[in-house]
């Protein structure tokens, strides 16, 4: 397992710009970047220079900022676009080109070894650049596993640092993907990336998975943005780790999380989903009594991820149906009302009829609390006044 060592190429401002609402100025790249790099991310990929000559700028431009995180930028795999990525002044050079039948006749019409020469080609140049070499086949999980090892291996020996698997469509399962990245373990020397999208909803476990298989690299971006639905979310990816052992995950600034979230949610006009994996806005809400009340007691019973780890607080959600006494009694308590058991039980029986009749509000709860104790206030004054 390389979970006590992975590292996160984060892709926001390469896979992310593809993202139907991403429209990225140099300032907002550049103060992506930044933010990504206080978390701590490993590398960044920022889009290809052949784009557009902004695209080239913005390139150069993230490259001199002087950063932690290592800049990589992402390539056809020819020459003159690898040329130009160098030029740029990145740390890597991510090459990808497609190996599926389908992309083999409909896109590039290359064979598997017309592909092999072409990398030749490409990683002999690249080899003399003092740059980290990727090489990644476009839409690995319809690739013929002969046709990938054929590649894999011939680029392993030329000396690439690491290859990567591409879920390019979102097709593969966890058990796929750990199947295939076990069986390139065994093969080749360099390290494993895995680049998953979304489109059925593995992204993570399938990132999960390849780690688990003996991956070392992952692409992410902040909410997952990519292509059509995207791609592993950053945050995604931290959970799933986290819950095996926070320790994996603590050599980046988890309280940064929801901040990137944030800026990347007004950036692309999207709100963050409510299940958004840690920043959602319902992540750590408790609502039934039995969950509140063991919450209260002890958090984990519920949760696994600590909100305080990423800089968060729970919320326990009282003025419902499903409340119970012990959830009651901890708003009291938060209001510094001294009330008795059976006031609380008291209270706790009106707010359940009247979420019967109408939703209510925590204010309307709170009114009740507080009659309570007003109503104690004034009967402990009558034997004063008579
Ligand atoms: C795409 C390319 C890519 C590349 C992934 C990689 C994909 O935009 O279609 O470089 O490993 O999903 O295949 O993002
Ligand atoms: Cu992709």
């Amino acid at each position: 397992m390389s979970l006590e060592k992975f590292s996160i190429i984060e892709s926001t401002l390469r896979e992310g710009e593809q993202f139907v609402n991403a429209f990225f100025t140099t300032e907002q790249k550049i103060r992506i970047a930044s933010l990504l790099d206080a978390f701590g991310v490993e590398y960044i990929e920022l889009t290809t220079p052949c784009a557009s000559p902004q695209s080239e700028k913005d390139c150069a431009a993230i490259a001199r900022l002087g950063l932690k995180t290592k800049t990589l930028t992402h390539t056809r795999c020819n020459l003159d676009d690898v040329k130009m990525a160098v030029e740029t002044g990145v740390n890597g050079v991510d090459v990808v080109i497609g190996t599926s039948s389908k992309l083999r006749d409909f896109s590039h019409g290359k064979s598997i070894n017309e592909i092999i020469d072409l990398a030749q080609n490409v990683f002999e140049y690249l080899k003399k650049q003092n740059v980290e070499m990727r090489f990644s086949t476009e839409d690995t999980l319809r690739s013929e596993p002969d046709d990938l090892f054929k590649v894999y291996e011939a680029v392993d020996k030329i000396g690439v640092h690491r290859v990567g698997i591409a879920d390019t469509v979102g097709i593969g399962n966890p058990r796929q993907i750990y199947d295939l990245v076990s069986r390139l373990r065994k093969r080749i020397k360099a390290d494993i990336e895995f680049h998953g999208h979304n489109d059925t909803g593995c992204a993570i476990a399938n990132a999960f998975a390849a780690l688990e298989a003996g991956a070392t690299h992952i692409d992410t971006t902040i909410l997952g943005i990519g292509e059509r639905n995207g791609i592993t979310s950053l945050g995604g990816l931290v959970a799933r780790v986290y819950s095996v052992n926070p320790a994996y995950v603590t050599k980046y600034q988890l309280p940064l999380l929801m901040h990137l979230d944030q800026v990347i949610a007004q950036l692309v006009n999207v709100d963050i989903p409510f299940n958004n994996y840690i920043t959602g806005f319902s992540a750590f809400t408790h609502k039934a009594g039995i969950h509140t009340k063991a919450v209260l007691n002890n958090p984990s019973t519920y949760e696994v991820l600590k909100p305080e780890d990423f800089g968060l607080t729970r919320y326990i959600h009282i003025a419902h149906r499903l409340t119970g006494w012990n959830a009651i009694r901890y708003r009291a308590d938060q209001l510094g009302l001294e009330l008795s058991d059976d006031e609380i039980k008291r209270i706790t029986e009106e707010v359940k009829t009247l979420a019967d009749l109408h939703p209510l509000t925590l204010d309307e709860v709170d009114s009740l609390l507080y009659a309570m104790r007003n109503k104690q206030i004034e009967s402990e004054a009558i034997p004063e006044a008579a």
